[in-house]
């Protein structure tokens, strides 16, 4: 057994993968908890990775939680796992508040019981969120930036992420934060913004599609790539104190100059009568506005994205070409 154990929830997910990855090139035994009875995306967990073992749990259940704690008897944990899609937090407020803000506390707890007489033998990562910025208080954003969530998505993370702070300073966990802005792959779902415009794009591109509804066209994003971000997340869980970290690339574009570099990596400039506007994509609360600064995770961490924005989009297009020819 070696002595360096992951336990991931949210294995299923993108940054799961790859952490999951990551931590297995380094030597890590990894665990992963996966929810519900027949999860459809077990299959690609035991595809992708499939060194990792895999427990079942679900993080609106204590008991659970702490059985996949004594089964695995982690070094480090990371809560990855949340009702990620903000869009849908507004019809789902509360499912999204047991899952993404109160299954925070529940890991958290987990880990403190399991851990015992030193609670900092097991350290913590919390996967906090751009989000808690919100209606931003100041351009760029950075730790000690004033919260302000705009959707219910944002409130519980804002709640997951205090409650990490809360027990690092209660019971001396070694427990970090980290404050990721959107970060993207092409094993990103295809209900978020960059993926749904990548694969409809590259579907235009082969004919199979002529146009794509979207929503607000005008908020800004600083969109990073998910390999380099679950860096980060594994350099935090290594220093000797527990911290907050924002994680961004520094760099802010709007949806528009998303479908500029996707249409434009296809040959296609004038993209205008490609897009359909659609009420239904527009949210009731919107973020108008992020851009981070990594600044102190570059100082303490030294960690700094080494994929671009239109690196990124490049990527991206170019993996949902490929799959849509493998369909045609
Ligand atoms: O939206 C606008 C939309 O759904 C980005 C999650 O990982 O990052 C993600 O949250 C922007 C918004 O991501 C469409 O209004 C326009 O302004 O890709 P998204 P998100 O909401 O920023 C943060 C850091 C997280 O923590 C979350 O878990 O794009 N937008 N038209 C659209 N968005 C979508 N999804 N679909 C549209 O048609």
């Amino acid at each position: 057994m070696t002595d360096r154990r992951a336990l991931i929830t949210g294995i299923t997910g993108q940054d799961g993968l790859y952490l999951s990855e990551l931590l297995l090139s380094k030597g890590y035994e990894v665990h992963g908890l996966i929810r519900g009875q027949n999860n459809p995306k077990e299959q690609l967990v035991r595809e992708v990775v499939p060194e990792v073992q895999l427990h079942t749990g679900d993080l609106t259940d204590l008991s659970s939680l702490l059985r996949a704690m004594r089964n695995a008897d982690p070094t480090e944990v990371y809560n990855l796992g949340a009702v990620s899609f903000v869009a849908y937090s507004w019809d789902n407020a509360f499912v999204t508040t047991d899952v993404t803000g109160n299954g925070v506390l529940n890991v958290l707890e987990a880990v403190r019981l399991h851990a015992g007489d030193d609670p900092s033998r097991i350290r913590f990562y919390q996967a906090s969120s751009s989000e808690m910025f919100g209606k931003v208080q100041d351009v760029p954003q950075k730790e000690t930036t004033l919260l302000w969530p705009r959707s219910p998505y944002g409130v519980s993370k804002v709640f997951g992420h205090y409650m990490t702070i809360n027990y690092r300073e209660s019971y001396g966990m070694h427990a970090s934060s980290g404050i990721l802005f959107n970060h993207e792959s092409p094993r990103r779902g295809p209900e978020f913004v960059t993926r749904k415009v990548s694969r409809a794009v590259a579907r235009i591109s082969l004919g199979l599609q002529d146009t794509i509804s979207m929503g607000n066209l005008d908020a800004r994003r600083d969109w990073g790539f998910a390999g380099d971000y679950v860096e980060a997340m594994w350099r935090m869980l290594q220093q000797d104190e527990a911290d907050d970290y924002v994680i961004a690339t520094g760099q802010t574009h709007s949806i528009r100059d998303l479908l500029d570099a996707a249409f434009g990596h296809v040959g296609i400039t004038d993209w205008q009568d490609r897009v359909v506007q659609d009420p239904r994509f527009m949210r009731p609360a919107e973020v108008d506005l992020l851009i981070g600064d990594a600044s102190k995770a570059k100082e303490k961490l030294g960690w700094e994205p080494t994929v671009g924005f239109e690196e990124l989009v490049a990527m991206m297009v170019e993996h949902d070409l490929e799959v849509e020819r493998g369909r045609a």
